[in-house]
């Protein structure tokens, strides 16, 4: 069974209403393949999730970029996965590195995150990848397999999950994984939800990289088997996200 192709916009913590307008405008503008071909989703901050939703063209769709471990309650500061229902966004990030690293979530947080978003109704993208340290040490597999082992013993069905493997050391800096090395890690972990999940899942399941992926380099990443589309950071501000999404052909 075809994987149709992937391509997330993960737009951090960044913009203004006025500045996330003008690149909801150059989306909406875009000549894209259709949504047969590529399925887009735009991340943008909580706070303006309202805002683009209501103003994107009707094939793009839009992603929180965390929730709540459980349902809303006595959180202060959190965003429940209910909320993001009752809103009507279809998409969540879950353990991005970002979060992974800097606010202490661990591998068992971020399985207890995507098990709660999925049970809730919620489509997961899912993050994984090593840090450079880890890549040096000859650890990556461990590092993705152990991270993704935690989701995979809290959810049975993979069918809205996507998985993006965002090796920290490409993250923002501008040093891309080689098409080489994206496609090893994306064989291995495919080879991991074989042996692991069901070879169903191994087969239909979107492995998507993130990290520096630009107008540049989206092609020759896009053309390897096991590289399902991009979850796409600081170029998805930009209009080359556009020809990013074009890579899908
Ligand atoms: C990785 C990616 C988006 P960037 O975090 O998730 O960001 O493309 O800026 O490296």
């Amino acid at each position: 069974m075809a994987r149709k192709f992937f391509v997330g916009g993960n737009w951090k913590c960044n913009g203004t209403t006025e500045e996330l307008k003008k690149i909801v405008n150059v989306l909406n503008e875009g000549q894209v393949p259709s949504s047969d071909v590529v399925e887009v989703v735009v991340s943008p901050p909580f706070v303006y999730l309202p805002l683009v939703k209501n103003l994107l063209r009707p094939d793009f769709h839009v992603s929180a970029q965390n929730c709540w471990v459980k349902k809303g309650g006595a959180f202060t500061g959190e965003v429940s996965a209910e909320m993001l229902v009752n809103l009507g966004i279809p998409w969540v990030i879950i353990g991005h590195s970002e979060r992974r690293l800097i606010l202490n979530e661990s591998n068992e947080f971020v399985g207890d995150k995507v098990a709660y978003a999925l049970a809730q109704g919620l489509k997961v993208i899912a993050c994984v990848g090593e840090t450079l340290e880890q890549r040096e040490a000859g650890s990556t597999m461990d590092v993705v397999a152990a991270q993704t082992k935690a989701i995979a013993e809290r959810v049975s069905n993979w069918s809205d999950v996507v998985l993006a493997y965002e090796p920290v050391w490409a993250i923002g800096t501008g040093k891309v994984a080689t098409p080489a090395q994206a496609q090893e890690v994306h064989f291995e972990l495919r080879k991991w939800l074989h042996a692991n999940t069901t070879p169903e899942v191994a087969e239909t399941t979107r492995i998507i990289y993130g990290g520096s992926v630009s107008g540049a380099n989206c092609k020759e990443l896009a053309a390897k088997p096991d590289v399902d589309g991009f979850l796409v950071g600081g170029a998805s501000l930009k209009p080359e996200f556009i020809d990013i999404i074009k890579s899908a052909e």
